[in-house]
């Protein structure tokens, strides 16, 4: 699962990229500076792992990880071959969710509208999908058109449904909002909408707090087009993820930036529908990310196929009653660890041990 930084060039996507991954992509104050994708993985900052590993008595910790995609610069017309052009049509396509990096800082750096102005910057972006959208959608309902002569029923609601969605890509409505209600058959399987994709906005604010435009408004747009905002300094953040881990804690106090970074890793775990458990192995303490509603079996699976294959049970203690147990065997006494089988829904925050066959 991959979540994908767009925005317009010079909006700081791949500075911010840098800071969530320290991937060292390059960055320029001329736009265009990325062409082909950059990708990389961002740790998932989580103290319960400590936490769990310190209970546990792990010394090795391995983080889960995020990966995102640092994607050209799209400019209006994009979605007709301005720019860059089509090219970031595919590779928002091959995305599971996308982050809005949107210019709020000031300086030398050029804007290619010539001023820095986030809310015109969310509708281009947000437009530049939607008409990519609509030409999706004509071509699909085209088809369908042809196909429901048949007089297939099932074939004629989606025709019904594609106009609708038609109508409302028409009326400036992102997919996003409009689309996620309805049921799983209710668009042919192949129609893939990129107005549709979870979406996080990331205001990329100036260090200087007396420079920043008001982002009350680009807060409103985030809200009604169904994405969180999270404000953060990406040059602050990219300078920061240079330094070692006590350095960085003082230095973003002294800022008053801490965690800004971190929220928008949450974000995007969130967004993709991730949610964690944890592993004790080995000395090896891990957070694995899942989907919500993974069952036991399948959540085995994502350590190693064999595990889920050969799935038995799954010992399961929640990690909040671990630490207030103080120990596995303490957990075990009070009855917090409890024998799950296939049925059973992993919740967040597990602490996982599963029992397979050979
Ligand atoms: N002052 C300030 N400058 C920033 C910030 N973030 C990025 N910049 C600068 O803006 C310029 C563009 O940043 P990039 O990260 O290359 O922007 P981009 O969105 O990847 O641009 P393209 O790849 O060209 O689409 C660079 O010179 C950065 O140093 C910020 O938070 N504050
Ligand atoms: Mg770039």
């Amino acid at each position: 699962m991959r979540v994908g930084l767009i925005g317009l060039p010079n909006a700081g996507k791949s500075t911010l990229f840098n800071a969530l991954t320290v991937a060292g992509a390059a960055t320029a104050p001329y736009p265009f500076t990325t062409i082909e994708p950059n990708v990389g993985v961002a740790t998932v900052p989580d103290d319960r792992l400590d936490r769990v590993a310190d209970v546990a008595g792990c010394e090795r910790r391995v983080p889960a990880v995020v990966n995102f995609v640092d994607i050209a610069g799209l400019v209006e017309g994009a979605s007709h071959g301005e720019g860059l052009g089509n090219q970031f049509l595919g590779h928002i396509r091959d995305v599971d969710a996308v982050v809005y990096v949107i210019r709020a800082f000031g300086g030398d750096v050029p804007h290619v509208l010539g001023a820095v102005d986030p809310v015109t910057d969310v509708e281009i972006l947000e437009t530049e999908l939607m008409l990519a959208d609509l030409a999706t959608v004509e071509r699909v309902q085209q088809k369908l058109a042809r196909q429901a002569k048949s007089g297939d029923p099932a074939l004629k609601r989606q025709l019904e449904t594609v106009e609708r969605v038609r109508g409302e890509l028409e009326r400036g409505v992102s997919a996003r909002v409009h689309v996620s209600g309805l049921g799983d058959d209710a668009l042919p399987e192949d129609l893939s909408l990129l107005s549709a994709k979870p979406a996080l906005f990331v205001a990329n604010v100036d260090e200087d707090p007396a420079a920043r435009p008001d982002l009350t408004p680009v807060r409103t747009i985030a809200a009604e087009r169904g994405g969180e905002l999270v404000v953060v300094s990406a040059e602050i953040e990219e300078e920061m993820a240079q330094l070692d881990a006590a350095e960085r804690v003082e230095f973003a106090a002294e800022l008053g930036v801490e965690g800004a970074l971190s929220a928008v890793v949450h974000a995007a775990f969130a967004l993709l529908g991730l949610i964690t458990f944890f592993s004790v192995e080995s000395g090896e303490c891990r957070a694995w990310p899942i989907r919500a509603g993974t069952h036991a079996p399948q959540a085995a699976g994502a350590i190693h196929t064999d595990m889920e294959k050969n799935f038995i049970k799954a010992e399961v203690v929640h990690c909040d009653d671990l630490f207030a147990d103080g120990s596995l065997a303490e957990a075990r006494h009070h009855g917090h660890l409890l024998l799950e089988g296939r049925e059973y829904v992993v919740a967040d925050g597990d602490v996982i041990t599963f029992k397979f066959g050979r």
